[in-house]
């Protein structure tokens, strides 16, 4: 089943890729877009010999665009040897289809070049499953032979047209099927991270998102010094990674980076990394990390937010991260961002002092959020002594006169208050957070 839905580029294609600016559109944002289309493609190798640009009053059914640009194209392609035409906006099977036919190019979308590249991303078990659900998902109602004629061109074979209908009904059944199987397979990984994700619940969760490329996984790496990669690609990182943002705080603060997002980011992929994106609907807090080098960063904001909006994580508190401004060195920018967006951050994630400054707003916003107690609990009962060791900030370790129970003045989440409820002598009010931290006997 697989091979005949294999899409995968060899990384030597070349493309011409195709925009169409509508009523009201932009000139200058459409260019925008087409060069995220190139850098789209430039992760995956393919080479971009020309752009084709068509100005339409409306979207025509069924090749897209006016017959005379087809004719352009074709001559552009065969003109700088591509065989790909890349459009910008997603085609319905039958465009694709008409497209082919009249270009003798092999035509793929938007969504099918996001779709290859999270493909070759995907390195767990879990992260190929839901790269090939939405793959699937996507390629079942195009099974009209159109991919797997390109894998046949690709193999040396002359342009054909189509598979038997026969054929195409099977690979139906058997993609149909094996989406089933997938989910089910995704179904047990979302439960195991439940499961994980409840031995955490004393700590505090921070989660990395933003668009693509704005430096999410160096403003992890720098936050805990680890040595995830980062990568000047489009979606480098895909699976979320975990780390602790300082071993000895408490409670622990997770810091999780996750895979970006991206303007018209396919349905069938949001609705498959559920189980990825779970880690960022469960998170107490969210950096949002903007790559403020580039020119329309407020369509990366407005995007990151609809996207966030779309799982259901909309109303977890924000902290802005506008990054890079290294690369601008624009002295003004910093002042103009905090007027707009109030307690937003302006920072380098390549400088250490940044960095820093993007640590503290973390801890100032627990701080906000976290609450200081007194407990008292006996002595013999490890148990309740281990929890406040592990998931509290101790101020304060003392013996009762008799000496048989420990007195904590120490500082907690709500969630592990509650766990300890037995023990409170007294809750105050104003909190605050020392980096004094006691480690266990
Ligand atoms: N000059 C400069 N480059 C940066 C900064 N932050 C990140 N980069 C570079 O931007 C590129 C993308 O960074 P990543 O951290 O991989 O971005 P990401 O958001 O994790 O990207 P995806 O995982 O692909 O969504 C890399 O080449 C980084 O070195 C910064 O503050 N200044
Ligand atoms: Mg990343």
């Amino acid at each position: 089943m697989e091979d005949n839905l294999e899409t995968s580029l060899t990384g030597n294609e070349k493309a011409v890729i195709v925009g169409v600016l509508l009523p009201g559109d932009l000139p200058e944002k459409l260019d925008e877009q087409l060069t995220e289309l190139q850098s789209l493609l430039d992760t995956l190798g393919v080479q971009v010999t020309g752009r084709i640009v068509q100005k339409r009053q409306k979207l025509t059914p069924n090749c897209y665009i006016g017959v005379g640009k087809v004719q352009d194209i074709k001559d552009l392609a065969a003109s700088t040897q591509a065989k790909l035409v890349v459009f910008d906006h997603a085609l319905s099977p039958p465009q694709v289809r008409n497209l082919e036919e009249m270009t003798q190019c092999v035509v793929l979308d938007r969504t099918g070049i996001i779709l290859e590249i999270f493909s070759r991303h995907a390195r767990t078990n879990q992260a190929k499953a839901q790269v090939e659900i939405a793959k699937l998902e996507y390629l079942l109602p195009r099974l009209s032979g159109a991919w797997s004629h390109f894998q046949r061109q690709r193999g040396g074979g002359s342009l054909q047209r189509g598979m038997g209908e026969k054929q195409i009904e099977i690979d139906r059944r058997r993609a149909r099927e094996r989406i089933a199987r997938l989910q089910k397979q995704l179904e047990q990984f979302r439960k195991e991270k439940a499961t994980q994700r409840k031995s955490r619940s004393n700590e505090l969760k921070v989660a990395i998102v933003g668009y693509t490329n704005s430096g999410k996984t160096t403003l992890m790496k720098g936050l805990t010094k680890s040595q995830v990669a980062p990568k000047d690609e489009l979606f480098a990182t895909l699976e979320t990674n975990i780390k602790t943002i300082d071993p000895r705080t408490r409670p622990k603060i997770l810091l999780s980076d996750t895979v970006g997002f991206i303007r018209n980011l396919p349905h069938g992929l949001v609705a498959s990394f559920r189980t990825t994106l779970d880690e960022v609907n469960e998170a107490d807090l969210l950096l949002h990390v903007v790559d403020v080098s580039y020119p329309h960063y407020e369509d990366h904001i407005h995007v990151t937010r609809s996207v966030l909006e779309e799982m259901g994580a909309g109303d977890i508190p924000q902290i802005l991260v506008f990054n890079k401004v290294d690369k601008l060195n624009d002295p003004i920018l910093p002042r103009i961002l905090r007027a707009a967006y109030p307690g937003c951050i302006v920072a380098s994630a390549v400088s250490e002092k940044d960095v820093l400054n993007v640590r503290e707003h973390i801890y100032a916003f627990f701080r906000k959020n976290l609450l200081t107690f007194r407990l008292s609990i006996p002595v013999d009962n490890h148990n309740a002594q281990s929890m406040v060791y592990r998931n509290c900030l101790i101020i304060e370790k003392d013996y009762d006169e008799e000496g048989d129970h420990v007195l904590f003045h120490a500082q907690a989440t709500r969630a592990t208050l509650a766990k300890l409820r037995n023990y409170i002598v007294s809750v105050e009010d104003e909190s605050f957070l020392t980096d004094k931290v006691e480690s266990e006997p």
